[in-house]
């Protein structure tokens, strides 16, 4: 009985686990203020980041691929998702705000 509990449990961790992986990446909002294409970093004032739990500021992120760096440009306000990999902050999805 307990261990049909704990299976159960777990097996519902798991659901939950994946679920959380297949939502929509929480997306934040900012201006840009500054890109550095060669090194792959983008100064942003941004917003609050939920996912991150940080205030809002103006910092320099990484960017995860360089190519995003040609959807933007400084001034433009934007929306975009930043996550921790490896101990860093990386911009992993941003796009001009509607
Ligand atoms: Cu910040």
């Amino acid at each position: 009985m307990k261990l049909q509990q704990l299976a159960s449990a777990l097996i519902m961790a798991l659901a939950f686990g994946a679920n959380l992986a297949m939502a929509d990446p929480v997306m934040s909002e900012g201006v840009i203020r500054k890109i550095d294409k060669s090194i792959k970093k983008i100064t942003i004032k941004h917003g609050e980041i939920k996912n991150l739990d940080m205030p809002g500021m103006t910092m320099v992120f990484q960017v995860k691929d360089e190519a995003l760096l040609n959807k933007v440009k400084p001034g433009d306000a934007v929306k975009f998702h930043v996550e921790k990999q490896d101990g860093a902050l990386v911009v992993t999805e941003i796009k001009p705000a509607p």
